[in-house]
């Protein structure tokens, strides 16, 4: 399973259609995707994820309830999930972390990417709307230490793209395959194996 998270309006549903030539519900209004909608891919299923952090016309309950069901569905799955892609609006994202940060809180995107990492799911994230973007590199940057991203993996974990242009999704596409094969065994799987070397111990002690 690969997922696509970020808030709404960031260009998921974009991207989506632009890797797999399929159309998943999207449109100009932020909000339109509310429940993961998966699809088929080359043996693989792709969910779209609904878009977490504020929508204009959502009260904040609703919000809240989004953000939790997101949240209940990527624990469900972590087993299965062997990548996942964090869009972000290139534009707009260092503003609005910064407005979060000055509120003294944790921007929801570096949220996000944290508690993906936490359940050990290597995480792309995907800068979108660099056609929009006049310093790039600055704006990466920023990124990186926003998210707690060393810079010797700045390139393996952020790929700048343009999905509504198509731009950079070969190379995209390229750091997908790549990363996919990074997928650590679960926790369930290695605490199975500690409890089985302890077996192994006790019985040659013993
Ligand atoms: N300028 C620009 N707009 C984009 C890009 N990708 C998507 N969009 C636009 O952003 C809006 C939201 O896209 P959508 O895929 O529905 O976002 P989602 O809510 O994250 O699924 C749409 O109007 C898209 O056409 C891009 O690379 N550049
Ligand atoms: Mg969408």
């Amino acid at each position: 399973m690969i997922i696509f998270a970020g808030r709404s309006n960031v260009g998921k549903s974009t991207l989506v259609f632009r890797l797999t030539g399929k159309w998943v519900r999207h449109g100009k209004r932020p909000g339109v995707t509310r429940k993961p909608i998966e699809i088929n891919w080359r043996g693989k299923t792709i969910v779209d994820l609904p878009g977490f952090g504020f929508m204009s016309g959502l009260p904040k309950k609703v919000q809240e309830r989004v953000k939790d069901e997101i949240v209940r569905f990527i624990e469900e799955n972590a087993d299965e999930i062997e990548l996942a892609v964090l869009v972000v609006d290139g534009k707009a994202a260092p503003e609005i972390i910064e407005r979060w940060e000055k509120r003294g809180e944790i921007p929801i995107d570096v949220e996000f990417y944290q508690f993906l990492r936490e359940l050990g799911i290597p995480t792309i994230v995907a800068v979108n709307k660099v056609d929009r973007l006049k310093n790039l590199g600055r704006t990466i940057n920023f990124l990186a230490e926003k998210f707690g991203v060393p810079y010797s993996e700045i390139d393996e974990t952020f790929v700048p793209i343009s999905a509504k242009f198509g731009k950079n999704i070969d190379k995209l596409k390229v750091l997908m395959e790549k990363k996919m094969g990074e997928k650590k065994p679960s926790r369930k799987s290695e605490d199975l194996k500690d409890d089985v070397g302890d077996g192994l111990l006790d019985s040659v002690e013993g």
